[in-house]
């Protein structure tokens, strides 16, 4: 195989064969993923350093976690929810974070580019949402941490290529198995009671038909999903603003504003809470300690008229402008 491996390149390997503990052949594998020539001839090498540093940095974390590091179980959440992008190798997860927010994770026509998650905040509106890029799921290659990830989240985002439009609907049921065999339940919408007797994570799930310049997205398979679906191209732009919509709706917050008493609501970062919120939580939210003082609360929105005066257990809507008088 004409590879044309640099003498840097095979100086790390050496490096990598006789390093002793992980962080040593990490170090030395990453600098092997950094001098290889990439080209077709060196796909397969690739795809093995990858999932050798993969596998050592799980290690590393591993060992380190004992010792109080976090691993990758975990990704803050940021904005008014966060969004995980599932699905097989290639399907454009990492493409649709680069195009709807500043974060790069790295967009490569080869399996497992993405090892760890990457997330990126996009906006909807006057609001931002959190999108994660996940590894992909395959049965051979994928690690625990990036289900534990799919469990926490708020919306998971299951994206197919249309580029291989024949595979969705195997590469769809393969997923729900693996979630399955998981516990992690895809709904359309999380159930308010659930079975305290099974032992299951509900997952609310979306779906995404990408690359649809690459294929068409019928209306018969879009119906045919079993949860919403949009299809979306990043390369001409189609459906973007729908898939961001879509994942906003699934995360079923509504938005709020605060004015002062006789002043123009401040309209810049509503606050977000989740639908079915009463007054008492809004205010809680906006301040701690504002409940212990509150009077009266006048609301424009979702009120019989603006500026009506609600109970404290008034549930708010999408968008009602609050007026917190406190004593
Ligand atoms: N035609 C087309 N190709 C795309 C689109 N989005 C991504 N790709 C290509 O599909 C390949 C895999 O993309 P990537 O985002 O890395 O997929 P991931 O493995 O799911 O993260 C890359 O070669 C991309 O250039 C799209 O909307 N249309
Ligand atoms: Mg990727």
């Amino acid at each position: 195989m004409p590879a044309n491996l640099t003498p840097e390149f095979i100086k790390a390997r050496e490096r990598f064969h006789k390093a002793k503990d992980p962080d040593e052949k990490l170090a030395a594998l990453e600098d092997m993923l950094r001098t290889i020539p990439k080209h077709k001839g060196t796909d397969h090498m690739v795809g093995d350093i990858r999932k050798q540093i993969a596998r050592y940095r799980d290690a590393s974390l591993h060992a380190k976690k004992g010792k109080g590091g976090t691993g990758y179980d975990h990704v803050p959440k940021e904005g008014a929810g966060q969004a995980v992008l599932v699905g097989p190798p290639n399907s454009g997860k990492s493409s649709l974070v680069a195009a709807l927010t500043n974060a790069r994770p790295e967009v490569a026509d080869y399996p497992f580019s993405t090892l760890v998650p990457v997330p990126g905040m996009a906006r909807f509106e006057d609001v931002r949402l959190q999108l994660v890029d996940l590894p992909p799921l395959s049965d051979e290659y994928t690690e625990g941490w990036v289900y534990n990830l799919i469990r926490a989240a708020d919306v998971a985002v299951l994206v197919l290529g249309m580029d291989e439009a024949d595979l969705v609907e195997a590469h769809l049921e393969e997923m729900l198995c693996w979630m399955e065999e998981r516990r992690i339940q895809l709904v359309t919408e999380r159930a308010t009671e659930m079975d305290g007797a099974e032992r299951v994570v509900q997952v609310p799930a979306r779906i995404v038909l990408s690359k649809s310049d690459a294929g068409v997205a019928s209306e018969a398979l879009l119906a045919s999903l079993p949860f919403p679906a949009v299809a979306v191209s990043t390369l001409s732009g189609e459906g973007l603003d729908a898939f961001v919509r879509m994942t906003f709706d699934a995360l079923r917050v509504i938005r709020l504003y605060t004015k002062m008493p006789g002043k123009k609501p401040d309209m810049e970062e509503p606050y977000t809470l989740p639908l079915g919120s009463t007054v008492l939580d809004a205010v809680r939210t906006v301040h701690r300690d504002l409940a212990d003082h509150l009077r009266y609360v006048r609301i424009w929105g979702s009120g019989r008229f603006d500026g009506q005066q609600v109970p404290a257990n008034h549930v708010l809507a999408d968008k009602d402008i609050l007026e917190i008088h406190v004593d």
